[in-house]
């Protein structure tokens, strides 16, 4: 297995057969060479060093492949976190692109714009939702949906004002702002960056119990990531989500689903929510919704909860500008097909059973949805970062998460062969670190 063929056989020319298998040459044990070295010097100097990337120096990307700066080729199996669902360069999300730069990039809320409309209508449609309210990042989108539910509790359900109460999860992961991380429950994310935002009660993942003990009369949401990412692709008890949903509508609290990165395809449905058919009153979106090409957010809900703000309360310079509207709205048309979840669901089930069968061979345990996993490898063998740095020294990008787990989340345009073919080389590598 640990030779298995590249999946692109050569075709491209000299960098299309080795990926980084080492057959080009003295560059290829250790992955580095003068121009990789030379380029993240560069970046050492002169960056701030709140990330310790793995040392690849991409280039060009197209599809599901990446190429460094040294015409080396990897299969991008993290997709810049989810938000490259559609592939690297997808033909339609670029088009959608250039078009809007040639007309208008950025208006500012402060007029409207011909875009705008047209996203946020196809957006709430597709989500079967009436109103979007765009944003830029992730942690915007959370932000702006800790506000709205705030203040629909002080405004509509009549919470006593700055007593408002948001239940979260531990093992949270809903961004870096300084309110999001007063709610995080690892160290790494909090640590030093107090003072913390108060209004916010953690409760473990997946107990439901706990979770219905911890709502009060000041309890105006529930905050939860469908999947947890960061975690390690955490899947909770099937009936976990709909628990929360009946709960939440019982006591009057706003069901939170971020589906930043669970969303748009990833897990072989539009949101993962609907793998458990719930429905929670907003969804927050983000990554993929910008097709890999601009950052745009929204958090989608009805008029009942969204129709809180009012004109000054809540906006972005960048928020809803037409690039982003432009793009989003392409990415909704994708989606509307339904082909990429399938895509997700089917070639997730074939990624599940391939990486299953690899457990009691150097990985401990599987989980995730679509196409989605998280992969605990025996901590005996070594890190998830060094299995992540075996992958790319074998073609494969990969990133590891918190001790020894690894996540794959491919481009959904990945095909069957490449997924077996990455897989095999997760499967070479744990047999090298097993020496
Ligand atoms: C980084 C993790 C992934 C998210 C959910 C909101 C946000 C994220 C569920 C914020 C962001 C990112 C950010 C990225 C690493 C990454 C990540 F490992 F940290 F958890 F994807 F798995 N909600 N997730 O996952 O979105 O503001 O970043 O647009 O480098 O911090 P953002």
């Amino acid at each position: 297995m640990s030779s298995a063929t590249h999946p692109t056989g050569g075709a491209t020319g000299a960098s299309g057969a080795t990926g980084a298998s080492g057959a080009t040459g003295a560059s290829g044990a250790t992955g580095a060479t003068d121009a990789t070295d030379a380029a993240i010097a560069v970046e050492d100097a002169s960056l701030a060093h709140n990330y310790h990337p793995l040392p690849v120096v991409v280039a060009t990307a197209s599809g599901a492949w990446v190429t460094d700066v040294e015409g080396r080729r990897y299969l991008d199996c993290l997709a810049a976190y989810s938000a490259v669902n559609f592939g690297h360069g997808n033909e339609r999300l670029v088009k959608a692109a250039r078009d809007q730069l040639d007309r208008v990039t950025l208006t500012s809320r402060a007029f409207h714009n011909d875009q705008l409309g047209p996203f946020a209508a196809a957006l709430a449609n597709l989500l079967g939702k009436e109103m979007v309210l765009p944003m830029n990042t992730g942690a915007e989108a959370v932000e702006s949906a800790i506000k709205v539910a705030r203040a629909w509790g002080y405004r509509v359900k009549g919470v006593p004002e700055g007593r408002a109460k948001i239940i979260v999860a531990d093992g949270n992961f809903h961004g870096r702002t300084t309110t999001i991380i007063s709610f995080s429950s690892d160290p790494e994310a909090r640590s030093d960056f107090g003072p913390y935002t108060p209004g916010f009660v953690s409760v473990p993942y997946g107990d439901e119990a706990v979770l219905e003990a911890a709502i009060d009369d000041d309890t105006v949401a529930v905050l939860i990531e469908p999947i947890q990412g960061e975690a390690g692709v955490v899947v909770p008890p099937t009936t976990y989500l709909p628990f929360i949903r009946r709960v939440t509508t019982e006591r009057n609290v706003l069901f939170i689903a971020d589906e930043i990165q669970s969303g748009l395809g990833r897990t072989g449905s539009t949101v993962a929510c609907d793998l458990v058919g719930v429905v929670p009153d907003l969804y927050l979106l983000g990554k993929a919704l910008g097709g890999g090409i601009v950052p745009v957010s929204a958090v989608v809900g009805d008029r009942a909860v969204l129709g809180v703000l009012r004109p000054g309360e809540h906006g972005s310079t960048f928020g809803g500008n037409p690039l982003a509207a432009a793009v989003g709205l392409e990415v909704v048309r994708m989606l509307s097909s339904g082909e990429f979840q399938q895509r997700a669901s089917e070639l997730g089930e074939r990624l599940r059973t391939s990486l299953d069968s690899l457990i009691g061979h150097g990985v401990v345990a599987v989980r995730g949805a679509g196409l989605w996993a998280g992969v605990d490898i025996d901590p005996a063998l070594g890190t998830g970062r060094e299995v992540s740095e075996g992958l790319m020294r074998r073609g494969v990008l990969a990133k590891d998460t918190h001790g020894s787990t690894i996540r794959l989340a491919p481009p959904l345009v990945v095909t069957a062969d490449e997924l077996d073919w990455a897989v095999a080389q997760l499967e070479a590598v744990l047999a090298d670190l097993r020496g």
